[in-house]
């Protein structure tokens, strides 16, 4: 890849390393310098903070997980293999991919790291089943959706745990959405696919095989889709504004990256030779289409997008937005259940009405019960008295 870093022509860098001795003599001077750009020894030295932030980065490397989706056979496994496992391991040796490439049957996970000018990524790529017409199209957003929130959560869950320095990030920060280039458009499982998605995470459409189309057939798919996506207020990936102060080439790239969308790719894995050169394409009869020729398809355009130019955004968008979303909603879902719990608990701890008339007619029988022995008694001791004068009476006759 011949991409330069664009923190290699950072104009606060100005070449002197962040680690070299004028760079470290700037850091302890604090004085007050009218002119600053005059006299570099008298600067604060903050100046070298985005160096310092990207020695940081760079040490600690990059985490990227891209996802594909989309219907069965539309060649998703085909182009993932041809974006990363052949291209940017051409230093290794790999075997042909080309065979071991068969129907997904499961969500996979492939994980790799590249280096590239001491750069790491760690890069994770989610190959998900395709659906069919037959098999129950209506649902078939639901494992992934699932998967998507699935990492959102352990994100969430290592967020709030102990080690929170180490957390690796999974959370998926693009979806490539394969559309087939066999319809006039979308599909109503496209429509509701991707409006179960775009909350979740950042759609990208894709015309898959784009060699099976003329030039004409893929403008004008793209003008549909287009209109479809806007028709049906599916949220596709928005590419940010590009700077004012780019240079011109930078804002041409910009321009033509985004005037291709949806890109409409060709996927292979065999290498082949065109002009004695190899390059990676698809041999027909009639001819070669080369994957990575700008006039064949927008492979070169995605790839540039994924990797170059908006891999960084691609992260921000998914922190910023989808994971905020789906925090809102944990955060909320918690809080609802909370309440309930304590409701629960306060009426578990509040008094029982029944009980309570139910003891008090057993205490009120109580008491009379009490009440008609101390009548009873009442009345033996009266009946005792009365004998007991008579008794005297009766003596005292006696003795007269
Ligand atoms: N014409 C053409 N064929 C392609 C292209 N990409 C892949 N294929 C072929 O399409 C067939 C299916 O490719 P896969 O990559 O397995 O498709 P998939 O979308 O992963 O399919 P599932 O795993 O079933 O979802 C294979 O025979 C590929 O060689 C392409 O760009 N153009
Ligand atoms: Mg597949």
């Amino acid at each position: 890849m011949s991409h330069v870093s664009r923190w290699d022509t950072h104009p606060h860098s100005q070449g002197v390393h962040p680690h070299s001795r004028s760079s470290r003599r700037r850091l302890s001077k604090l004085s007050y310098d009218p002119e600053p750009e005059k006299n570099d020894e008298d600067v604060i030295g903050f100046a070298t903070l985005p160096d310092q932030v990207h020695r940081k980065a760079v040490r600690r490397g990059f985490d990227f997980t891209l996802m594909v989706v989309g219907e069965s056979g539309l060649g998703k496994s085909t182009l993932v293999s041809s974006l990363f496992l052949t291209d940017l391991y051409k230093d290794k040796k790999t075997p042909d991919v080309e065979d071991k490439i068969s129907k997904t049957v499961e969500i996979e996970k492939k994980y790799m790291e590249i280096e590239e000018k001491g750069v790491k990524l760690r890069l994770t790529i989610v190959d998900t089943p395709g659906f069919n017409d037959a098999v129950n199209a209506n649902e078939c957003w639901k494992p992934v959706a699932g998967y998507i929130d699935q990492q959102f959560e352990q994100y969430f869950k290592d967020e709030s745990g102990l080690n929170r320095r180490n957390i690796k990030d999974h959370r998926v920060h693009c979806c490539l959405y394969f559309i087939s280039p066999y319809g006039h458009g979308l599909r109503q499982v496209d429509i509701e696919f991707m409006k179960q998605l775009h909350h979740k995470v950042n759609i990208v459409p894709i015309i898959a095989k784009a060699d099976t189309l003329t030039t004409k057939e893929i403008h004008n798919l793209k003008l549909k889709i287009l209109e479809e996506v806007e028709k049906h207020k599916i949220e596709i990936y928005e590419f940010p504004e590009c700077d004012s102060d780019e240079d011109e080439e930078f804002k041409q790239q910009d321009t033509d990256l985004k005037s291709a969308i949806p890109f409409a790719v060709i996927g292979s894995n065999t290498v082949l030779e065109v002009n004695g050169k190899k390059v990676r394409g698809r041999m027909y009869p009639w001819g070669i289409v080369e994957v990575d020729n700008p006039i064949h398809c927008d492979f070169g355009k995605l790839r540039q997008m994924l990797i170059s130019t908006h891999m960084q955004d691609l992260k921000d968008v998914t922190r910023d937005i989808h994971y905020e979303n789906f925090r809102a909603i944990n955060l909320a879902d918690k809080m609802k259940k909370d309440q309930k719990d304590r409701n629960k608990l306060k009426r578990d701890s509040s008094p029982n009405f029944d009980q309570i008339v139910a003891t008090d007619s057993i205490l009120a029988e109580k008491d009379e019960e009490i009440r008609r022995m101390q009548e009873m008694l009442a009345k033996m001791q009266e009946q005792l008295n009365v004998n007991k004068k008579s008794a005297i009476n009766g003596h005292g006759l006696h003795n007269l």
